[in-house]
């Protein structure tokens, strides 16, 4: 059973720097201006699409300049049997793909690991949900022709700079094996929402990967290549990998199953009438079957009505109707589960570079 924090959550953090909860001028939850890093407000973690301009933000690096943007096209090279360059307009001639897509950072809810870890101290709001308009990459790749020798795209960010202290400055780099970049679903965007993809999220156009943690999406793609031998770069290599106390890793890859719950806020006082109990859930495994509701910290649980769109790659609603049967204390528990049969979790798995935080996360209310 998970212990009540109600009471004693102002005393165990009195210690620590307040988490800035508030929404700047742009609207997200600030992380950090240069590179921006901006987190999607809790009111609106509870709409199944995000509003573009409260998508969450993660930057690793400066934005690109107008002059990069503006003379941009993508160049498709390497082991290919037609290098190609292609212009916004291009890819406006191939039938539009539009698919909604939920993307979530790896290091969403970093900030609830104990002990703590380095790195952006996200709450639960570095995760959004967009319809992405774009073309297939894999339509691309076959205009391309790959080349027998080749095993995975490296992609290339308009975006630079040295991704830690001493080490050169380069690209924002990512790589997909060529099974990944096959999947159909795989998108080379220039829409969000209906909208012409914005700066902050990677105009003129990004890569969009469904299923997986953020970091794979490649904002302003500006190269692809086909290469022979698989990319160790910075964000593959050093980060994005889920590092054990021994030293041993593996890459953070696909969106492992989760949910949040949006009503009531933690905290919140409740009366004794019934309260409608909703949230969000998802997982990179396919769609969510099932959600559960504790209202006793996880001793008993009772299946949350799925509601709203039902899509592969996008997030589910769910609702649950409660009515306290007590005065005081009680601790709202939600715990999903996707198609595949994978459970959240109890416990997220502490790991040094803090990703994948998908244990689940108590609410504790005050009955009256
Ligand atoms: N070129 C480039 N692409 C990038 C990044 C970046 O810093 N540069 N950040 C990645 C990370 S870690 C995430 S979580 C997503 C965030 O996309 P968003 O800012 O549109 O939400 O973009 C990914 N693609
Ligand atoms: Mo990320």
């Amino acid at each position: 059973m998970l212990k009540c924090t109600c009471t004693e959550a102002g005393t165990a953090k009195a210690n620590e720097e307040p988490l800035c909860t508030q929404p700047d001028e742009i609207g997200l939850v600030p992380i950090e201006q240069d590179p921006l890093i901006g987190e999607t407000p809790q009111g609106t973690l509870q709409s199944w699409l995000t509003p573009n301009s409260l998508f969450y933000v993660r930057n690793h690096y400066s934005f690109p300049t107008p002059e990069e943007t503006n003379s941009w096209s993508l160049v498709i090279d390497g082991h290919v049997s037609t290098q190609l360059e292609l212009t916004l307009d291009d890819f406006r001639q191939f039938p539009k793909q539009t698919l909604p897509i939920t993307m979530e950072c790896a290091g969403n809810n970093r900030s609830d690991l104990q002990p703590r870890v380095p790195g952006n101290p996200f709450q639960n709001g570095a995760i959004s949900t967009a319809i992405w308009g774009g073309v297939p990459l894999n339509e691309i790749l076959a205009k391309v022709g790959i080349k027998s020798e080749a095993v995975e795209v490296l992609f290339e960010g308009l975006d630079s700079g040295s991704p830690e202290p001493g080490v050169d400055t380069e690209p924002y780099l990512r790589s997909l094996s060529l099974d990944m970049a096959g999947n159909p679903n795989v998108l080379l965007a220039y829409e969000m929402n209906g909208e012409p993809l914005s700066l902050e999220h990677g105009y003129p156009l990004r890569l969009i990967v469904p299923g997986w943690y953020g970091m794979a999406s490649v904002k302003w793609l500006r190269r692809m290549t086909l290469i022979t031998e698989k990319f160790h770069g910075f964000f593959q290599g050093e980060r994005y990998i889920i590092e054990e106390k021994d030293g041993t890793s593996v890459p953070v890859t696909d969106i492992q199953v989760k949910s949040l719950i949006s009503w009531p806020q933690p905290g919140m006082a409740l009366s004794r009438d019934s309260h409608n109990i909703s949230g969000l859930a998802w997982s990179g495994s396919g769609h969510i079957n099932r959600v559960q509701v504790s209202h006793d910290g996880g001793e008993t649980w009772n299946d949350a009505q799925l509601v709203g769109p039902r899509y592969e790659y996008a997030w589910q609603q769910w609702n649950y109707d409660w009515t306290p049967d007590s005065d005081g204390h009680h601790i709202i528990v939600a715990r999903a589960e996707d198609e595949k049969g994978n459970v959240q979790p109890m416990d997220t798995h502490w790991n040094r570079l803090g990703y994948v935080i998908n244990g689940v996360k108590p609410v504790c209310v005050n009955v009256s």
